[in-house]
């Protein structure tokens, strides 16, 4: 017999919500770990430039011109041949770091000169992003076979929706993640992290109590004890400025927001934020796991290490907004899409939040027509004070070419969409409940 049960009281209750993130343990480093076993258990981290095919096997055969070596000898290679952290000079960052190596306080982000400070020994190898997205789409199918509802987060993380996969309710959701995990190890050799709680945004914290390879159950109960004493920052959505603020305020956890006023929050946050703050302190969310579906929209946006000002700071202003419509341009062109929507976001010094948009006559996806609409859509807004955030997006996308999309000339009918569809974006800091401002 395993555990509590949750049944319905009445059997034509809906089961309670239950639903799962899973997030790979040291993702692009675990990859390169497929490929060399030997460096298991051994400090790795990942950084410093892309892979160069065959780079590998040349120096290999040039410093061991005694041995044939070939693709499928990587295992082989001696210890003694990978680079160490130890001889890395430039301005290279750590991408990600194998748990072994963390254990000496080097992570993501850090600088490579001062994680070889900490952890000389480390090996460094660069990232094989083919082999990645092989990975990446390798894990998300073996979920799929197993539970259907999933929603793709990224590269290495998705939610899935437990509630009514068959023993997705046991334990809590425990035996059903645990043979997730176990079916994701089989297929791909790498382990992942799984938080199963009642919506997405305790499931993401959850998943991180355990890692590496491990589940964690959250009840709803289980808010004071173990969501109320993390620090803000754990919220997703919750970004540096936002917690350096609460900070301001004597707010560092979960708790300590909990515990404000929504007014309060309100006032000093906005209302869209305020709003979403105290939600998600009461952990609170309804947001549905949502499955692939044709985006709505595609955008990207930018939070800047200083807020900035429209005038005084016009060209760095101005080339972040170029390199904004530049990147939604190539996600548009790389998926294949063109929008006639075209819009931006802006969110000043003090978290309030504006947006505006335009309509073209045509369907597009070039970056310098992005660029003009958007430039005039910041036209229209308030550029007295200092911004914090800049957001280009273009909405009503077509796909040209493809069955349902029109073939040539793009027709507006076939702009509309599944309910279900949402909005892409590329930004992880975009994933935030609260709705789209306006
Ligand atoms: P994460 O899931 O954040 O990190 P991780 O999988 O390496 O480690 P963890 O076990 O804590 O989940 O990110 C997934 C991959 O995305 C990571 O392996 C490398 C890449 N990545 C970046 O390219 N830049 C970044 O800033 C971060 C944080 C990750
Ligand atoms: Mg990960
Ligand atoms: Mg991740």
């Amino acid at each position: 017999m395993l555990g509590a049960v949750t049944a319905p009281a009445h059997p034509t209750d809906p089961l309670p919500r239950r639903i799962a993130h899973l997030d790979m343990d040291a993702f692009f480093a675990s990859v390169e770990l497929l490929r060399y076993p030997q460096l298991k258990g051994l400090p790795v981290v990942i950084g410093g430039g892309r892979r160069r095919d065959d780079d590998v096997l040349a120096r290999l055969r040039e410093t061991y011109p005694e041995r044939d070596w070939s693709d499928g000898d990587l295992s082989r290679i001696p210890l003694d041949f990978f680079p160490r952290l130890a001889s890395y000079t430039g301005r290279g960052v750590i991408t990600t770091a194998t748990y072994a190596a963390r254990q000496f306080g080097v992570g993501s982000a850090m600088g490579l000169m001062k994680a070889a400070k900490l952890c000389p020994q480390a090996i460094l190898l660069p990232v094989d992003f083919d082999e990645v997205r092989r990975i990446s789409r390798l894990f998300k199918s073996t979920i799929l076979e197993i539970a259907p509802v999933m929603e793709d987060r990224g590269v290495d993380e998705v939610y899935i929706d437990f509630t009514d996969v068959p023993g997705g309710q046991r334990e809590g959701g425990r035996v059903l993640a645990r043979l997730i995990q176990k079916s994701i190890f089989q297929a791909t050799g790498i382990t992942c992290s799984i938080g199963v709680a009642p919506n997405k945004l305790i499931a993401k914290m959850a998943s991180e109590f355990n890692k590496p390879n491990g589940i964690s159950i959250v009840w709803p109960e289980d808010l004071q004890e173990k969501i109320w004493p993390l620090p803000c920052r754990k919220v997703n959505g919750v970004g540096p400025k936002a917690d350096q603020k609460l900070q301001g305020y004597g707010i560092h956890t979960i708790g300590e927001l909990a515990a404000r006023e929504p007014g309060w929050l309100i006032e000093h946050f906005g209302k869209s934020y305020g709003r979403w703050l105290h939600a998600v302190s009461w952990g609170r969310d309804d947001r549905p796991v949502v499955t692939e579906s044709e985006p709505v929209s595609m955008s990207r946006e930018t939070t800047f290490e200083r807020d900035l000002h429209a005038v005084r700071d016009r060209t760095e202003l101005g080339a972040v907004f170029t390199r904004l419509c530049e990147q939604v341009a190539d996600d548009l062109r790389r998926k294949g899409y063109a929008g006639k929507t075209i819009g931006i976001k802006l969110r000043y010094d003090n978290f309030q939040s504006v947006t505006r948009d335009v309509t073209i006559d045509h369907f597009t996806d070039d970056a310098a027509t992005i660029r003009r609409q958007a430039g005039l859509c910041l036209k229209r807004v308030d550029l007295s004070r200092r911004i914090r955030l800049l957001g280009v997006r273009v909405g009503k996308l077509v796909k040209p070419g493809t069955e349902d999309g029109p073939a040539a000339g793009y027709s507006e009918n076939t702009a509309a969409k599944p309910r279900t569809a949402k909005d892409k974006s590329t930004d992880e800091h975009t994933d935030l409940l609260f709705p789209e401002l306006d």
